[in-house]
């Protein structure tokens, strides 16, 4: 668990690198397919969306949500997710759906800078949190290059 300062740029430029961002995603989309099939099912959806307590925290402030409301939800980004309605996500409809909520994301950040509290999940791969190390690696890595401007 860490705090770092993020703003939309950080988060647009994760996505924007297709190779880390979909390696990222296809490693959480392997840990998510629990029974090994190669698509998630509405359940093992509803347990990633847990995971990344997107739903039940607004960056760290966990915010109540009635359990009834709650499914509502889960049954609609689900639905999001499938975008050929066949009652499972493959791995394609996984990738489109994590950019278009990443990039929401990052609009609802825009240039505004905000400190978020990071916390680690199971699998070690907090989305915000590998999109703050790839920035912070490219940081490092023009640093490195160059002498620091002064
Ligand atoms: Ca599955």
């Amino acid at each position: 668990m860490g705090v770092a300062i993020l703003d939309g740029s950080t988060v647009r430029a994760f996505v924007g690198d297709e190779a880390a961002f979909n390696r990222s995603i296809d490693e959480r989309f392997a840990a998510l397919d629990l029974n090994g099939d190669g698509v998630l099912s509405r359940a093992e959806l509803r347990r990633a969306l847990e995971t990344f307590r997107l739903l039940e925290t607004h960056f760290g402030v966990d915010v109540v949500t009635p359990p009834a409301e709650l499914a509502a939800l889960y049954n609609s980004i689900f639905d999001q997710f499938d975008l050929d309605r066949s009652g499972t996500v493959d791995r394609d409809e996984f990738r489109a759906e994590m950019r278009n909520i990443l990039l929401a994301i990052a609009d609802g950040l825009g240039d505004s800078p905000i400190q978020v509290v990071l916390e680690e999940d199971e699998a070690g791969s907090n989305l915000l949190q590998q999109a703050v190390d790839l920035e912070a690696s490219k940081i490092a890595a023009a640093s490195a290059a160059a002498p620091p401007l002064s």
